[in-house]
């Protein structure tokens, strides 16, 4: 197997500040120029209610990329684009410009001081799930469970599809 296999990553963006639906595009034609990168998905975009403390609505969306960054290089890369759109952190689960989350890395499950794998919350949140199931049907997590029985079971609330 070559060293530098490339991996299918999803990642899930979110904005509820300012332009949403430009910090939402803009930053999935980041995510198609980061190096050792390719975009290879991209879900539609999804107005949601936010979920926690109250504040304005989000839009969420998520891509699906073949990197051969490992997983710490690419959340540095997923900052750096945060950063980008002036992303502060602030309140936690407070609003933002910009959130780009690894969902998932292929089948690398870990859980460092930086980054779980998969994301903890994954399998809590429709605004995650529904585009995910958009883009890959068929994917099931590293425990075998698919992400579209998942996306059943938590519903449509305060989700509608843009556009
Ligand atoms: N709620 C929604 N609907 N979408 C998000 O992306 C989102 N992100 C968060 C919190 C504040 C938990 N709520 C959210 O981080």
């Amino acid at each position: 197997m070559p060293a530098h296999e490339s991996k299918c990553c999803y990642i899930g963006l979110g904005s509820n500040l300012e332009d949403s639906r430009l910090h939402i595009e803009r930053a999935f034609s980041e995510l198609a120029s980061l190096p050792q990168t390719q975009l290879t998905a991209r879900s539609s975009l999804y107005g949601s209610k936010a979920v926690g403390p109250i504040q304005p609505d989000y839009i969420n969306a998520v891509a699906a990329v073949a990197t051969t960054l490992e997983p710490l290089a690419l959340l540095d890369r997923l900052q750096a684009i945060e950063q980008a759109h002036r992303r502060r952190r602030t309140l936690r689960w407070g609003p933002r410009t910009l959130d780009l989350d690894i969902l998932l890395y292929a089948d690398r499950v870990m859980a460092s001081e930086r980054l779980t794998l998969p994301h903890p919350r994954l399998t809590e949140r429709n605004f995650v799930l529904v585009p995910l199931v958009e883009i890959a049907p068929h994917l099931q997590l590293p425990d075998g469970r698919a992400v579209a029985a998942l996306a059943a079971r938590v519903g449509t609330s305060g989700l509608w599809q843009l556009e």
